[in-house]
This record gives C-alpha cells, structure tokens and sequence, in this order.
C-alpha cells in the first residue's frame, strides 16, 4: 500500500528580524491668506481632534510655520494629504499639506 495522502509539510521560515513598516509625519504648512478657522475645521474633520486640541495645533502652525499634525503609514498619510489638498482647493484655500519619512 503506497498510501495517497499526498505532502502535507509546511514550510516554515525561522528568521527573527521583523522590519516595521516606515511611518510618515504629516506636516501642515502655514501661510498668510488661509483663514485660522479653515484650519481648525480641517483639523477636526481630517484629523480627529477636538475643537481645543485643533485650535491649538492650527496657531502652532501659525506661530512655528509647520508642524506634525499626525503619524501614519504610508497609505493613510499620502490619503491624509490628498483630503487636505483636495479641501483646501475646493475653498481655494493655499494650504499645503505635505508627508515625509520620520
Ligand atoms: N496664517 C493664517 C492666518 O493668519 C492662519 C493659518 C494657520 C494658515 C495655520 C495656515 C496654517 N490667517
């Protein structure tokens, strides 16, 4: 009786060296004509924050010219920008949102 049950063996690979995919800083930049509550509103809706942790963040940028308004993965921060992008030129707002590697 050969038996026909077939290979039934798992391929198992022993490495122990996981690489974290990189995260990405999503910076907000300021300028001299978007309005501070366009700014707080796009905080709120795009970044989950309260009306004060927005509002606070939105006059750090006003006051620094830039700041991290979130850490995502790749994926999430290029949406995240594109949402903002997207917002501010439907207002005809120059707010520029950009993403780079932490
Ligand atoms: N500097 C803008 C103003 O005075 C407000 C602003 C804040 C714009 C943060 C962009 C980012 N109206």
């Amino acid at each position: 009786d050969g038996g026909d049950e077939g290979d039934t063996s798992v391929v198992v690979k022993t490495r122990g060296r996981t690489k974290r995919p990189p995260l990405y800083k999503v910076l907000l930049l300021n300028d001299d004509y978007t309005p501070m509550e366009f700014v707080v509103a796009v905080l709120e809706r795009f970044f989950g924050m309260n009306h004060a942790q927005a509002f606070e963040v939105m006059l750090t940028v006003h006051k620094k010219g830039v700041a991290v308004v979130g850490v995502f993965s790749h994926e999430i921060a290029e949406t995240k920008v594109a949402q903002v992008m997207d917002f501010a030129r439907r207002y005809q707002h120059p707010l520029q949102c950009t993403m780079e590697k932490e």
